[in-house]
């Protein structure tokens, strides 16, 4: 029998990362739709994400991108943040947006471009040392076009060079999360395509370095639950990018393509007993939101895995064990369902109302005033995110 007690405290215990480019503008190659309100600076973005957290209890970090988040002064960042009631959490790098970069970053021919975008990774551990962060999140859009465009072994042989001189670098508890991204934009080979690469790149360095498992970089059909319950048992799996799609890389709410997938993906990590914080796994988001409004956008998300996380701590395991052994197929697959089919906003609401919290968050940041105050406020200056 399910204890509903200890699901709550689990649900209350729950922790995601929000995104600071997440409510900065985005869009596709066709068009970037500017928001009014919309931060112009670090800081806006952290007070964007302190309202999600404040607001649902449950989002108390902020990962920030670099250069998007430059600042001359990340201990008076990270102190602007704390008096927001928020963290920084991981500090992602970005080696995809200088034109040196065209033929790669780390895996670049030329030894003078690999040297810039180490220098950048190495960078980006110094902003940790500030920050206070654990996560180096290292995404590498470094890929190649057309067969015989470079040499794929060698590719990786200097992936390998760059990531060691990073994980040596790092101190402390720090770690490195190396997500992994089938395709774009490179369009023929990436250089770390998938969860297989980025966790031999990983096992090579040592135990600092895990996987980036990101929702939306997958080929479609696959089962990423299968790579969750892997890498759990390789005890490699360090960090989700959180998001959904239908087609590619979409960037959409976490759960609004496909709510199923994300509750199998949170029953692996309730069934290996990943959930809880202590445990290590960074539940982050990353998405865009083209054309809706981007803070209630992101506290529907927060909501999403928190009733996906719900319905997975709600599965009788006892029950679902006993099917599984007897090979009762058909019983196996009705547990689980049963916890799927079952409506938790109910529970979820009880649990925000013994946290002081409303029940309702997206309707609660309706009721706040804060969308209008941004709007007024947020006038002039240049607009973060990709340019309109
Ligand atoms: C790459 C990615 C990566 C980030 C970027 C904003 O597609 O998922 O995690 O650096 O989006
Ligand atoms: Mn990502």
């Amino acid at each position: 029998m399910t204890d509903l007690a200890a699901v709550k405290r689990a649900l209350a215990a729950q922790r995601i990362e929000t995104p600071s480019w997440a409510f900065a503008n985005s869009g596709t190659r066709f068009k970037v739709f500017a928001q009014p309100g919309v931060p112009r600076t670090p800081q806006e973005k952290i007070a964007d994400a302190a309202v999600v957290h404040r607001l649902t209890g449950v989002a108390p970090t902020v990962a920030l991108h670099i250069p998007w988040d430059r600042v001359d002064d990340y201990a008076a960042l990270t102190a602007y943040a704390a008096s927001e009631g928020v963290g920084i959490g991981a500090i992602n790098t970005n080696v995809f947006q200088d034109d040196d970069y065209k033929l790669g970053s780390v895996t670049n021919p030329d030894p003078g471009i690999r040297r810039k975008a180490t220098d950048h990774l190495l960078e980006a551990i110094d902003i940790m040392d500030r920050t206070g962060s654990r996560d180096l999140k290292l995404w590498f859009s470094d890929g190649i076009n057309y067969p015989g465009q470079d040499d794929l072994r060698s590719r990786q042989d200097r992936l390998a060079a760059a990531l060691r001189e990073a994980y040596d670098r790092l101190t402390g508890d720090q770690r490195i999360l190396l997500e992994y991204k089938l395709f774009e934009p490179a369009f023929y080979a990436t250089d770390v395509p998938d969860w297989g690469t980025s966790y031999a790149h990983c096992v090579e360095l040592g135990e600092r370095a895990t996987v980036c498992i990101d929702t939306g970089h997958h080929a479609p059909g696959t089962n990423i639950e299968f790579i969750v319950a892997f890498l759990l048992r390789q005890g490699r799996l360090g960090a989700f990018d959180f998001n959904s799609r239908f087609y590619a890389d979409d960037d959409l709410m976490a759960g609004a393509a496909d709510p199923f997938q994300l509750f199998r993906i949170m029953y692996e990590i309730v069934r290996g007993g990943a959930l809880d914080p202590a445990y290590g796994i960074n539940f982050m988001l990353d998405q865009c939101h083209n054309i809706e409004q981007k803070i209630p956008a992101i506290i529907r998300s927060v909501l999403n895995i928190q009733e996906a996380t719900a319905k997975a701590l709600l599965v009788d395991r006892d029950a679902l064990g006993r099917a599984q052994q007897s090979g009762d197929v058909l019983e196996a697959n009705a547990v689980l369902m049963d916890a799927y089919n079952t409506d938790v906003r109910p529970l979820l609401a009880e649990v925000r109302a013994d946290a002081g919290l409303d029940p309702d968050p997206v309707g609660a940041y309706r009721r706040s005033g804060y969308q209008e105050k941004i709007v007024a406020d947020r006038v002039g200056g240049t607009q973060a995110g990709w340019g309109a």
